[in-house]
């Protein structure tokens, strides 16, 4: 049997906030519950994950760099540094791994310093709008994609 699939699934600033605060915005679904959803994504199809949130920008950073000994693709909501952080996106670009960028929100619809992402031209997709049924969705064609 060939190596199972390796996803590190990386949460940007103020994700950890994700159903207690903004409901209007950001829903209901907790951190925790999405990623519930995800490991049972994962474990259908023999894929597994690793999970790492941070609030700290050197942090993500750092986890990222250190993705390519383990994980073969990463999925990432990057937060609110995805419209600023270009040492975020030069650390994905470095992994040579496929990224997939997930927004909860639509970005495009909102205020206009939201609109841009720096992650998205580094990213093999980018899933946005769609509340927590699109990391499952995200999560889906990464996988399908390293199958390939
Ligand atoms: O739509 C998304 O997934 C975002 O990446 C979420 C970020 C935001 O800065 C981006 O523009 C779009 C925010 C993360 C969640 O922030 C919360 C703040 C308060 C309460 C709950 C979540």
């Amino acid at each position: 049997m060939s190596d199972p699939r390796r996803v590190l699934v990386v949460q940007g600033p103020n994700l950890n906030l994700l159903g207690t605060r903004e409901p209007a915005i950001y829903g209901t679904t907790t951190l925790d519950e999405i990623h519930a959803v995800l490991a049972a994504v994962a474990k259908a199809s023999g894929a597994e994950l690793e999970f790492f949130q941070s609030n700290h920008e050197g942090a993500l950073i750092d986890r990222i760099q250190e993705a390519p000994a383990w994980a073969d693709g990463i999925l990432i909501n990057p937060g609110g540094l995805g419209h600023t952080s270009v040492s975020l996106r030069d650390a994905l670009a470095a992994t040579g791994l496929p990224v997939v960028e997930v927004h909860l929100s639509n970005i495009f619809a909102r205020e206009e310093f939201r609109r841009h992402s720096t992650v998205s031209a580094v990213a093999v997709g980018v899933v946005a709008g769609l509340g927590p049924i699109g990391y499952r969705l995200a999560l889906e064609a990464l996988l399908q994609r390293l199958a390939a």
